[in-house]
C-alpha cells in the first residue's frame, strides 16, 4: 500500500503558496552547500508556485573554490547587505538556524520555513515549516530529495552544484554519510558534470593563500591531544575553517581550535573526533559572554566582535587559549611547536 504521509514538499509549497513571494535567504559568506540548497530550492518555488523568488546571502564570497564554484555553475545567487521584508513575503532559511546570528534576519526575525543540518539551539519562534536534520552530511541532500519527490530533474549545473555541496560537506566530519546522502548522490550523479567538478575543486589559488598557510602552520601549539592556532594574517574568513578541518587531521590530535581576526570580527572554528570532546560544547564554553556559535557536534563555529569585547587581540587569544584547554580538560599551559624550522633541519 503506498505511503500516505504527506510529501515535506508539499507540505512546504503549501506553506509558501499564502505568500506573494519567496525569498531563500543563506548565511553570510554563503559557501556550496547553502548556495546549491537555495538553488534547487529557488528553482521547485519557481516551477512548482510560478510566483516571484529569490536567492539572497551576505557576501563576500572569498574562498578560491567557491569563487570558482560561482564562476563555472552561475548559481542565482545575490550578495545584498540587507534585505526588507513584508507581510506578503514568505522567507526560506537554507543551511542556518533560525537563532543564528550569521545570516540576513540576524537570529531576530523568524522566517516562513526553516531547512537545516545544524545542531540548533532553542530559538523560541513560530515557524510554520520546520525540517531540520543534524544527522544528514549536506542541506543540498534534502534539497536533491524534494526535487525528486516533485519529480524535477535538476539541470547539469544545479546538479554539478548539490553533488560538490555534498562532497565538501564530507570533509572532516568522521562518519558515514546518512542513507538520505547516499541516496542523494546517486540519483544527483547521473546530472552532474564531473569536469566542471574538477576545475571547481583545483581552483588557481593566490599566492597569499600560501603566505597565510605558512604563518598559520608555523603557530600552531599542541596541548596533550589538542591544538590552538591562531592566525597570524588571513584575508578569506574561510580559511579559519579549512585550516581547522586541516590541523584535525593531524596524528594524536582529539581536538583543535583555530582562531584569527578579520576586520572587526575575530572568527573562530573548532574540530573534534572521537567521543570524549565535542567541538560545539566545547566552543560554545570558550565563547561564553564574548561571541557566539553554532555548527555540528564535532564541526563548529564562532565569531567574536572585537571592538565590543572590550580585549586587544593578543589578551583576547591569551583568554581563548585559556578557556579552550580548561574546556579540554588539559592541564598543561606549555604548548609544543607542532612544526619548528630548527628541528627540520636538525634531522635531515
Ligand atoms: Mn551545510
Amino acid at each position: 500500500m503506498a505511503s500516505k504521509r504527506p510529501k515535506r514538499s508539499d507540505r512546504l509549497l503549501g506553506v509558501l503558496d499564502e505568500y506573494r513571494e519567496t525569498i531563500v535567504v543563506m548565511h553570510n559568506h554563503p559557501d556550496p552547500d547553502a548556495m546549491a540548497t537555495g538553488w534547487a530550492l529557488l528553482t521547485l518555488i519557481s516551477l512548482r508556485l510560478k510566483k516571484p523568488v529569490r536567492l539572497l546571502g551576505r557576501g563576500p564570497i572569498l574562498r578560491a573554490e567557491n569563487r570558482q564554484f560561482v564562476r563555472l555553475l552561475r548559481p542565482p545567487v545575490e550578495l545584498v547587505d540587507e534585505v526588507n521584508l513584508d507581510a506578503a513575503t514568505a522567507t526560506v532559511l537554507v543551511d542556518c538556524s533560525p537563532a543564528s546570528l550569521n545570516h540576513l534576519l540576524d537570529g531576530h526575525i523568524a522566517p516562513t520555513a526553516v531547512i537545516d543540518h545544524h545542531e540548533t539551539k532553542r530559538d523560541g519562534f513560530r515557524i510554520p515549516y520546520r525540517d531540520i536534520r543534524p544527522k544528514v552530511t549536506a542541506a543540498a541532500s534534502i534539497a536533491a530529495e524534494y526535487m525528486r519527490e516533485q519529480n524535477l530533474e535538476p539541470s547539469n549545473e544545479l546538479a554539478t552544484a548539490l553533488v560538490y555541496a555534498i562532497r565538501t560537506e564530507m570533509i572532516g566530519t568522521h562518519k558515514a554519510l546518512s542513507r538520505l546522502d547516499q541516496y542523494s548522490l546517486r540519483w544527483l550523479s547521473g546530472f552532474a558534470d564531473y569536469d566542471v567538478l574538477s576545475q571547481i575543486e583545483n581552483p588557481p589559488l593566490p599566492r597569499h593563500y600560501y603566505e597565510e598557510l605558512l604563518l598559520g602552520l608555523e603557530n600552531v601549539l599542541i596541548y596533550a591531544d589538542s591544538g590552538v592556532c591562531f592566525l597570524p594574517r588571513i584575508t578569506a574568513p574561510e580559511l579559519v575553517g579549512e585550516f581547522a578541518d586541516l590541523l584535525i587531521r593531524c596524528d594524536g590530535l582529539h581536538c583543535v581550535l583555530c582562531g584569527g581576526r578579520l576586520g572587526d570580527d575575530f572568527l573562530l572554528s573548532a574540530r573534534s573526533r572521537g567521543d570524549e570532546h565535542a567541538a560545539l560544547v566545547l566552543l560554545d564554553q570558550v565563547l561564553r559572554d564574548l561571541g557566539h556559535s553554532g555548527g555540528h557536534l564535532h564541526r563548529a563555529g564562532g565569531k567574536i566582535c572585537v571592538p565590543a569585547c572590550g580585549k586587544n587581540v593578543d589578551e583576547l587569544e591569551q583568554e581563548l587559549r585559556e578557556r579552550w584547554l580548561d574546556a579540554c580538560n588539559v592541564t598543561t599551559r606549555r604548548g609544543k611547536r607542532l612544526v619548528t624550522r630548527k628541528e627540520i633541519l636538525r634531522r635531515l
